[in-house]
Order: C-alpha cells, then sequence, then structure tokens
C-alpha cells in the first residue's frame, strides 16, 4: 500500500513539475518574442528621433532612402547601399561639408564621415522627389 501511494504521489509530482516548466517555458518565448518586435518597430520607424553614433547604414529601396530624417553625432559615418535595380544618387544640396556620391548602381555604397554639426539635405540627381535630410548633432 505505502509503495504504490509514493509511486503516485512521485507521478502527481513529476506531471505538476512538468506543467509549471512547461508555462515557464512558453511565458519566456512569449517575452522574448516581444522584445524582438519592439527592437524591429524601432528601426523601422523613418523620421526617428534617437541619436545615432558610429557607423549607420541607410539602405535605397523603391526609389527611396530608408531613414528621410537621421539625427547623428558628429563624426559618425552614414553608408548608403543601392539596393535596388535603378541606379542613383546621394547628393547634397548643401554648400558646406558637400558630398555626392556620383552614380550608385546596384550593390555599391557610399560612406561619407559628418564632422561638422548642421542639417545637411540630399536627393537623388536621376530622381529628383528622391529627398533626404542628415542632421549632426554635438
Ligand atoms: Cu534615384
Amino acid at each position: 500500500m505505502k509503495k504504490t501511494l509514493l509511486i503516485i504521489l512521485a507521478t502527481l509530482f513529476i506531471v505538476v513539475g512538468g506543467i509549471i516548466v512547461f508555462i515557464k517555458m512558453s511565458r519566456n518565448d512569449t517575452n522574448t518574442m516581444n522584445r524582438t518586435n519592439d527592437n524591429s518597430s524601432k528601426s523601422d520607424i523613418n523620421a526617428s528621433s534617437e541619436i545615432l553614433v558610429g557607423s549607420v547604414s541607410i539602405s535605397i529601396r523603391n526609389f527611396a532612402y530608408s531613414r528621410e530624417k537621421i539625427t547623428i553625432k558628429k563624426g559618425s559615418t552614414i553608408t548608403w547601399a543601392n539596393e535596388d535595380s535603378m541606379a542613383h544618387t546621394v547628393t547634397s544640396t548643401s554648400s558646406s561639408d558637400s558630398f555626392d556620391s556620383g552614380t550608385l548602381e546596384k550593390g555599391q555604397t557610399f560612406s561619407k564621415t559628418f564632422n561638422s554639426v548642421g542639417t545637411f539635405d540630399y536627393f537623388c540627381s536621376f530622381h529628383s522627389s528622391m529627398k533626404a535630410e542628415v542632421v549632426v548633432v554635438e
């Protein structure tokens, strides 16, 4: 009799333990998923107010720059990558600290380090509707 009771208790213990572990694991999964979603929505925002430092990437896709407005710290470098099948340019309109990538074919990149504070507008010299802005802060 005692043995049977022990076996039943042990079985119950294992089953309950298993359920608790399972619930904990599925909760962790949900948390991880939420965190991932938060991150991806942050980087998808076009006109983000966050200040980026160091190496920053902007892709060119579907006749648009992936970030229409970007704020970076002085000394940071932006690299544009043309992921479109069309050729594009990254051409500044500002008189100071001007830049021009020249023709960027598909897959080509252009980098520029911003060492002056200010607002730098640029566009694609092939498609004037493609416009974006870099804001450099101290
Ligand atoms: Cu273009």
